[in-house]
């Protein structure tokens, strides 16, 4: 079957465009990218995008796709093996988790941005509680959902990916407290689609993403990036 253009508007550090970029790479899916900043965006973009945000895929040029989990479900059906399961209510669980990943990086962006010390906290614990779910949910076998990749690992690495980075003492994500979240991501760091998913200078553009930030938690965490940089860690 011969796959349509596909040209992916993008923003470095979105954890939106990254679920699209890791379902494009695991499937081999040739596409085109154009990064743009979402907060200051071009005349085109806005005659475009019905709700101002990336990522928005532009297939042949000529309709434009919105929303990374239909993104996602579109890329999926137009290049099998499809990355669901087989069955309507194990698709139908995936989509409700996949809906669950996408309020849980909201969560950590309430978490990242909290301008003071009780939001920060708040956000601390809300997260904790929806880490708790999803690990009750993660198989990790060695994939989320079982022993093939999913959607649904799309969808949930890029959060990992940024509470893997952004280390605070006081972080909702601590891996000895999810084992199963732990294993999952030991595995799922280490794949191609996941490591190329983002720019190579990441890190960098999220320390400086955060120590511009005002207010409580972007000092503070870009700090603790700074820490797992300078140890090599991530
Ligand atoms: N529900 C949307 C969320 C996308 C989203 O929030 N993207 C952010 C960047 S990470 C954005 O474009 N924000 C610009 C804005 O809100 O105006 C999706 O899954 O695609």
């Amino acid at each position: 079957m011969s796959l349509p253009h596909l040209h992916l508007v993008s923003f470095p550090l979105c954890p939106f465009v990254q679920r699209s970029v890791i379902t494009l790479k695991h499937k081999s899916i040739p596409f085109e990218r154009t990064y743009i900043d979402p907060s200051d965006p071009p005349a085109w973009f806005r005659d475009r995008s019905p709700t101002g945000k990336v990522p928005l895929l532009i297939v042949d040029e000529d309709t434009a796709l919105f929303e990374s989990a239909v993104i996602n479900e579109y890329l999926d059906e137009i290049s099998p093996p499809r990355l669901m399961p087989d069955k309507p209510l194990g698709r139908a669980q995936a989509r409700a988790w996949i809906a669950f990943a996408s309020d849980m990086i909201m969560g950590f962006h309430r978490w990242m941005t909290a301008p003071d010390e009780e939001t920060f906290r708040d956000a601390r614990n809300e997260a904790a509680k929806g880490l708790t779910q999803l690990e009750q949910q993660c198989r990790a076998e060695p994939f989320f959902m079982g022993s093939d990749f999913t959607l649904l690992d799309s969808t949930v690495a890029p959060l990992l990916m940024r509470y893997d980075l952004v280390r605070d003492p006081e972080s909702p994500w601590q891996p000895e407290r999810f084992p199963n979240l732990a294993r999952w991501w030991q595995h799922v760091s280490q794949l191609p689609e996941v490591r190329e998913s983002v720019p190579e200078d990441f890190r960098e553009r999220l320390g400086k993403r955060l120590s511009a930030q005002e207010g409580f938690a972007g000092p503070r965490l870009a700090g603790g990036l700074a820490a797992g940089l300078a140890a090599g860690g991530h």
